[in-house]
């Protein structure tokens, strides 16, 4: 095969499991791209839910950079081992990374790890390599939403993905246990100027996209609790700082609104909005029609259990959740089971208030302690005392197991067996999923623009999957 001479840079999101096509673009990739600039010539990118990586299109003298989440850490390190064989520099980066450092060294043989955001500290990353003295450790820090850099989008394969990605905030002041969000994106949210944000969708628009995902962590980062805090404490600066905030986000709505309807946006948010119905009304003109929430538990010892005081539990949850879908946003409600506080009648319980809340999709997952976290450092601590392995591996780095063997369940349950909290898992997909449900559900669906719909569900049935979180 053909290959220029001169040493090339690849960026990579690894997986074990390759489609040919993805329901979302994997945005760091393609912002990655574009902060590598002109100099080395245009990267090659490589998304593994896609197709393989060959590792033949690796030459020495490459650089490889590699970004992983807990999820894909291990075939991340596999590649990270690959490339380094054939001579290359080899450069982790992404949650995880940022996390365990140490860890990409020794399993992923990485010259050089990046810490945080990647947008600003890449070139200097890329040159050191390309001068041969990388630094083990960078630090990209939480740079400022001005800093963000629009994602190269005109290097995106043709046909491949359904919705593209765009982020517009990153950061969320919540503390939710279970939730690294806020330890590594930081609490105080960084929101990015809506000028850039309505570029970035014009040009997706013009390349064909009509679903865009907003890839923010928490699409409402101000609440009126948030004001009325800052009131009470007669902070000026800061209460001027948040209505900034807020006023930015609405004046962002109103550019999309003004984009042509053909384009539906989808983004993740705390059930605080639906006491702003203003925001509600310029979600929907903003034709932000769908919204992942993270209701995590409809009782109110399940709500304390995650730090998440800040949701509502029984008939005012419904009330809550129902604004939602009164305003034409439809909601995938994300519910975590396996909770201290849960009981045999909590999976019945938890859908049926589903049902009467009208979510339109709801995914019901297993509390999974992800490093970073609260629920982690508990979990572990208690868990290297027990000191269980899988194949020699500690539980208490479950992400180094192999997947056909790392199990699926890993906090003890005060009441319930493991076996029985899968099961009534396993039960809450099948009632809520159910035919009839389904049926009923689909009827009021029906009146929504089809397209509309079947963009949301094939979305919603990839965010199924995706971890107990708003963002
Ligand atoms: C949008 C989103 C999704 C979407 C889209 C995923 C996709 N294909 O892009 C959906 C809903 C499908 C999804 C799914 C999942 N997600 Co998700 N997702 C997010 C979210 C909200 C934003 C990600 C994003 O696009 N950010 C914008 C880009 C630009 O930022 P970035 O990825 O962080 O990249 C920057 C830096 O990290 C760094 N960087 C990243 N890679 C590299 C590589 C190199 C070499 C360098 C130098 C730098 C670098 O530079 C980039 C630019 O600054 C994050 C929350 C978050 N704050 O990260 C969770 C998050 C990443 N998801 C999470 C999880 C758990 C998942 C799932 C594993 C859920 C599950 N249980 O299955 C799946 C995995 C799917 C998959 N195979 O990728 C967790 C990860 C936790 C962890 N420790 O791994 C997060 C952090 C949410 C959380 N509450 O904890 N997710
Ligand atoms: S779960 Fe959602 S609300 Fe809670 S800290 Fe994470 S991003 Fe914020």
């Amino acid at each position: 095969m053909f290959r220029s001479c001169s040493p090339r840079i690849h960026l990579i999101n690894p997986s074990t499991q390759s489609f040919g096509v993805a329901v979302i673009t994997p945005r760091w990739l393609y912002v990655l791209a574009a902060a590598t600039g002109t100099e080395w010539g245009d990267p090659r990118i490589v998304d593994e839910t896609l197709d393989p990586l060959d590792p033949d299109s690796v030459a020495a003298g490459d650089v490889v950079g590699i970004g992983i989440h807990t999820g894909n850490a291990l075939r991340g390190y596999e590649i990270g081992r690959a490339a380094r064989l054939r001579g290359a520099w080899v450069v982790f980066g992404g949650i995880h990374a940022t996390l365990f450092p140490d860890e990409a060294a020794r399993y992923g043989l990485a010259h050089a790890v990046v810490k945080g955001d990647g947008d600003l500290i890449w070139p200097k990353v890329v040159a050191d390599c390309f001068a041969g003295r990388p630094a083990s450790v960078y630090e990209g820090g939480r740079i400022s939403g001005d800093d963000f850099a629009a994602a190269r989008w005109d290097l995106l394969p043709q046909g491949r993905y359904m919705w593209a990605s765009v982020q517009t905030v990153r950061g969320c002041p919540k503390h939710c246990s279970f939730c690294s969000v806020w330890r590594t994106d930081g609490q105080e949210p960084r929101q990015r100027g809506v000028d850039r944000v309505v570029r970035e969708i014009v040009e997706l628009r013009r390349i064909g996209f009509r679903f865009i995902a907003l890839a923010d962590d928490n699409f409402y980062p101000v609440t009126f609790e948030d004001l009325a805090q800052a009131k009470r404490r007669a902070d000026r600066t800061r209460l001027r700082e948040l209505e900034a905030m807020r006023d930015e986000r609405f004046a962002l709505m109103a550019r999309l609104a003004e984009l042509p309807d053909d384009l539906v946006f989808y983004t993740q948010i705390t059930m605080e909005a639906a006491e702003d119905p203003a925001f509600l009304v310029a979600m929907k003109r903003a034709r932000i029609l769908g919204a992942l929430i993270g209701v995590e538990s409809v009782t109110r010892e399940g709500l304390k259990d995650v730090y998440k005081g800040f949701n509502l539990y029984g008939d005012e949850l419904v009330t809550r959740l129902r604004a939602f879908r009164r305003h034409g946003i439809h909601v995938l409600g994300s519910f975590i089971f396996g909770l201290h506080s849960d009981s045999a009648d909590t999976f019945d319980a938890t859908v049926a208030l589903a049902e009467r809340a009208d979510l339109t999709f709801a995914q019901f997952v297993l509390l999974t302690p992800f490093p970073g976290t609260i629920d982690f450092e508990k979990w572990a601590t208690e868990e290297r005392r027990r000191g269980t392995t899988v194949e020699g591996v500690p539980l208490t780095e479950h992400w180094l197991i192999p997947e056909e063997r790392r199990p699926r369940l890993y906090s003890p349950h005060p009441t319930m067996t493991l076996e029985e909290v899968r099961l009534g898992t396993q039960r809450a997909w099948d009632r809520f999923y159910g035919w009839r449900q389904v049926w009923k559900r689909s009827r009021v669906v029906e009146s929504s623009a089809p397209r509309v719909c079947a963009g949301l569900e094939a979305l919603s049935a990839d965010v199924r999957e995706h971890g107990n979180c708003d963002g």
